[in-house]
């Protein structure tokens, strides 16, 4: 059971209709949203959209079978959010991997409903913990918008006094019906850092993927297009705020390393993150703000 209140967020915040509080997987607390063109569910832990389906359509978002719902843990799928550091980037190897948003309870600002997308708005307190493991004081929200497309625009402000870098993601989780059968476009010709090889390469037409897959595409504010002959779908990832895209498949060799993923898992998704990462930092002086936005809907593939 979590230590929030699940009737008193829905005393305070609760729509008829749209959108309630429930007690999730794991006893952890999560807002379900309902309205007539999209069903999305996000978990205050960690500020997680954990899925997003739009009516009469599969669902858009992957979640592992073997997630885990825990405080301190992040939930396998949906959309993590990496932040005040992408992966490790520019820390101690001690500290969390991509950063501690993802794993900390956030708290709702404001419910918005609406006859064609609904919207919440949540923030990140910084407090406990927070500041032995990031020292400049900040305000971080999280503004989700759910109806035809999906859209999370993540905003940070440094409100310390003095300025600082920081990377971060939107580390989508997508849903396909076989990875064999998939093929990522928008970023042909784009500069890459291969994680396996540690080398910069250049892509060459659209991503497919046939084993473990882990890029990050710098300097590139390109829309992705996910296309899926298996589901015979295309998932358009439009950004904004954003230098790099992350593509990662952990394929069979690393989804048997997780845990919280079944080793053949590794076929129904890939990771397409809107992301600054590597090269890509966000450089904030005293009382500046970024907005790290995705914008993601769904087409046939006629
Ligand atoms: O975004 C790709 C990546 O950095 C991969 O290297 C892999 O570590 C993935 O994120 C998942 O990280 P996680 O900490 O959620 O297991």
């Amino acid at each position: 059971m979590s230590t929030v209140d699940i009737a008193q967020l829905n005393t305070r915040f609760s729509v008829a209709g749209q959108v309630q509080f429930v007690d999730g997987p794991g006893g952890l607390p999560v807002v379900q949203i309902t309205n007539q063109y999209a069903t999305a569910t996000i978990a205050l832990h960690g500020a997680q959209v954990t899925t997003y389906q739009p009516t009469g359509q599969e669902p858009v978002l992957f979640v592992s079978k073997q997630a885990m719902y825990q405080v301190g843990k992040a939930i396998r799928g949906g959309i993590p959010i990496s932040f005040p550091w992408f992966a490790k980037e520019g820390v101690e190897q001690d500290k969390p991997m991509h950063g501690f948003a993802r794993v900390r309870m956030w708290h709702v600002v404001q419910v918005t409903p609406g006859a064609d997308t609904t919207t919440i708005e949540l923030e990140l307190r910084y407090d406990g913990d927070l500041p032995k493991l990031w020292s400049a004081p900040f305000e971080l929200n999280l503004t989700v918008s759910v109806g035809r497309e999906l859209r999370l625009d993540l905003t940070a402000r440094n409100t310390s006094g003095q300025a600082v870098s920081i990377t971060d993601a939107l580390h989508t989780y997508f849903f396909v019906g076989d990875i064999a059968k998939v093929a990522i476009h928008g970023l042909d010709g784009t500069r890459y850092s291969d994680k396996l090889d540690g080398q910069e390469k250049i892509q060459e037409g659209p991503i497919t993927i046939a084993r473990r897959t882990d890029r990050i595409y710098h300097d590139t504010i390109a829309t992705c297009v996910i296309e899926d002959t298996a589901l015979k779908r295309r998932i358009v990832v439009a950004k904004e705020g954003s230098r790099s895209t992350v593509v990662w498949n952990p394929w069979v060799e690393n989804a048997r390393n997780l845990a919280d993923m079944a080793d053949d898992e590794y076929q129904q998704m890939v990771c397409v993150e809107t992301t600054n990462a590597g090269f890509d930092s966000v450089y904030l002086p005293p009382g500046g703000t970024h907005t790290l936005t995705t914008i993601i809907h769904v087409e046939p593939l006629s």
